[in-house]
């Protein structure tokens, strides 16, 4: 390592599926059976800063927002350091300090910044020069959906086989209309993690019916955008997000809270006048994708909810 730089602080921002990722054929190196595809939201980062832990430190530090985390709470990311530690030859503990400008744990993609950003802190602090791939596949390690925050706008991750394969790259498509508009239903930690959530989802009936379904969404998404068919992605982003869902409630668990569903039928009624569209993540929050041009209608609409409006947000880097 080089002993020049000593304290690292790298930016992530969080990102949404509109193809959704569910399920891993490789618990441990996160290998998915779906590719995904993903929108990098610009509100809504982590900021990471690494440094060497102080001599006689026997494991690694870390912190969310200021908090110290005990052992047991920081065993993901002990793990993940572990991990990087053995592939990538890191000697000594470090202390993590991670700040989330994201309610964490809710249904908004946390892990995908956080990881994302570590990952990102950790190549400029091993001085490895990983590639963008490279990168992506680093940040997977840690969480699967962090593989995509390493490019801004639209990313896709190819699902692949191993760890060299799977990996995020960017999508070619950029619409400066298009808003991602959260409307926040609850902002505390969900009850079920998606990891846990996920492992019961693969063993369902209808699991591997969810996983060509949610392969044609791909590839018909990838044909929207060739059109820039606005109706079109945000249909297929609908579907792939109800797909997923309807898999989910056969084994039991529901990510949907009462006020979830009702104003998933609002946008239902009205979305074929306004175009907007909706999809829910691993908690109970809405998002709905739109263009600029109906955000007023959508707010009227939505008189009484907080909403944040997203546009597409630049890949992870480092700030120092
Ligand atoms: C996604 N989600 O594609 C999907 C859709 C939530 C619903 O990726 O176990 O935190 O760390 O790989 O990435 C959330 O799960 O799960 C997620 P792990 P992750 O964005």
């Amino acid at each position: 390592m080089d002993n020049s730089v000593k304290t690292v602080t790298a930016r992530a921002h969080v990102n949404i599926a509109l193809i959704k990722y569910w399920g891993k054929k490789d618990e441990e190196l996160k290998i998915p059976f779906c590719s995904s595809l993903s929108l990098t939201l610009d509100k809504f980062y982590t900021d990471t800063t690494i440094r060497p832990a102080e001599k006689g430190e026997t494991s690694d530090t870390v912190y969310i927002d200021g908090v110290l985390l005990s052992q047991e709470e920081a065993l993901r990311v002990r793990k993940y350091l572990n991990t990087v530690r053995k592939m990538y030859k890191m000697f000594g503990y470090i202390v993590v300090d991670s700040i989330n400008n994201v309610p964490i744990s809710a249904g908004l993609a946390s892990s995908s910044s956080a990881f994302a950003a570590l990952a990102t802190a950790l190549n400029k602090y091993l001085n490895l020069n990983l590639n963008e791939k490279q990168l992506s596949a680093l940040a997977r390690l840690g969480s699967g959906s962090a593989t995509r925050s390493i490019y801004g706008g639209f990313a896709l991750w190819q699902s692949g086989t191993n760890h060299e394969t799977s990996y995020s790259v960017k999508v070619p498509y950029s619409n400066d209309e298009l808003v991602m508009c959260i409307i926040l239903v609850n902002k505390n930690k969900k009850k079920v993690s998606s990891t846990i959530a996920m492992s019961q989802s693969v063993n369902s009936q209808k699991y591997l019916n969810y996983v060509e379904e949610n392969k044609q969404l791909l590839i018909q998404m990838l044909a929207a955008f060739k059109e820039d068919d606005f109706i079109k992605i945000g249909n297929t982003m609908q579907q792939s997000s109800d797909l997923m869902h309807q898999m989910i409630n056969e084994t039991g668990i529901s990510f949907y809270e009462p006020k979830t569903v009702q104003i998933i039928n609002k946008i239902k009624k009205i979305q074929t006048e306004i175009p907007m569209f909706y999809t829910i993540d691993a908690g109970p929050n809405v998002k709905v994708l739109t263009r600029k041009e109906n955000v007023e209608r959508l707010k009227d609409i939505f008189a009484n909810e907080e909403i944040i409006v997203c546009q597409s947000g630049v890949g992870s880097y480092v700030k120092n």
